[in-house]
């Protein structure tokens, strides 16, 4: 299975915490190297613990891509934070990811009172650095400072990659010493139908607004290889109300066709195989309050 030991190899998990939307899926694909982890322009785009891995030197890292952490309404929201926070409890190093632009929002006072019960070493990471000045970002990384004590800080842009291999290769210094749990060539712990179940939803959340994306979970039905190598893939996108099905269908289904054909073209390059992918969109009233749900995407069942 994993690489055996050697005296100098390292591996450790590395969580990727923060507020919503502050870059923690783009910075996992980009020290991944590889597409992972969803992203779109919306807030709470991931919603359960995503697990990306990359060898650099003798360490192996696993990134642990986490929900973004704000104040919980839903049963849904609290499942998300709640695995963040227990993700972080796990990890060997955290990672806390700014945006830099925004500065210090109230979802990051939050967190970084809340930081203080962590255990591991953590470091800060102010990314988006491509979009501010550069002298704006001492007196920011002076600020987050007085609240936590990082190890270590990194001003970063995950969007261009700027910064990115300095702060991974400060990684497999720090991550423990001992052996690799997995597979050298490994980058994803996560079951191909649960990618591709992640890949149709982020097409959703690109061509859906307000609520609706919130408001919408996808699983895979059926997955079945086919005789000439290509992959038969049926998916389920369970929407609350039948006003939002129409909505997810569109004029003629032209909603549903264009989010189908661009999840389509991307699970067949995650896959490198041909794909032909089925949607099916049903009216669940209470899906965000089925424990199934909740067991299919990875997430505990919060008592309320
Ligand atoms: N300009 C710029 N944009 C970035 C950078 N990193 C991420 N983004 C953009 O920020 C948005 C959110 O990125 P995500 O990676 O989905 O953010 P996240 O923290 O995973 O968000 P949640 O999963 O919702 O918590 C996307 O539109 C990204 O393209 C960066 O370094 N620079
Ligand atoms: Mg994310």
């Amino acid at each position: 299975m994993a690489e055996p030991a050697n005296e100098a190899s390292r591996c450790g998990f590395v969580a990727l915490i923060g507020a919503p939307n502050v870059g923690k899926s783009t910075l996992a694909n980009a020290l991944v190297g590889s597409k992972v982890s969803i992203v779109t322009p919306k807030a709470q785009t991931t919603r359960m613990l995503v697990r990306g891995i990359a060898v650099e030197g003798e360490s192996q890292l696993i990134f642990v891509d986490t929900p973004g952490i704000f104040a919980p309404r839903r049963r849904l929201d609290r499942a998300m934070v709640g695995s963040a926070w227990s993700s972080a409890g796990d990890a060997d190093l955290v990672a806390l990811v700014i945006d830099s632009r925004k500065g210090i929002t109230d979802d990051d006072e939050t967190i970084l009172r809340a930081l203080g019960d962590v255990r591991a070493p953590k470091l800060l990471v102010l990314n988006k650095v491509d979009l501010v000045d550069k002298p704006a970002l001492l007196g920011l990384t002076q600020k987050l400072n007085e609240h936590v004590k990082f190890a270590a800080s990194f001003m970063i842009s995950a969007l261009t990659g700027d910064g990115v291999a300095d702060l991974k290769s400060w990684l497999a210094a720090h991550v423990p010493a001992g052996p690799w749990l997995y597979p050298e060539d490994q980058i994803s712990d996560a079951p191909l139908r649960q990618l591709a179940a992640e890949i149709t939803r982020e097409k959703l959340y690109l061509r859906l607004h307000q609520e609706l994306p919130y408001r919408s979970a996808v699983e895979t039905d059926v997955w079945k290889e086919l005789k000439d190598g290509a992959v038969r893939i049926e998916q389920s996108i369970y929407v609350e109300r039948e006003s939002q099905r129409k909505i997810v269908l569109g004029k003629g289904g032209a909603t549903i066709k264009a989010i189908g054909a661009a999840a389509r073209a991307d699970i067949a390059t995650a896959i490198e195989q041909p794909v032909h992918l089925f949607l099916r969109v049903k009216v669940r009233e209470n899906w965000a309050e089925d424990p199934e749900r909740y067991r299919e995407m990875g997430l505990e069942f919060p008592k309320e």
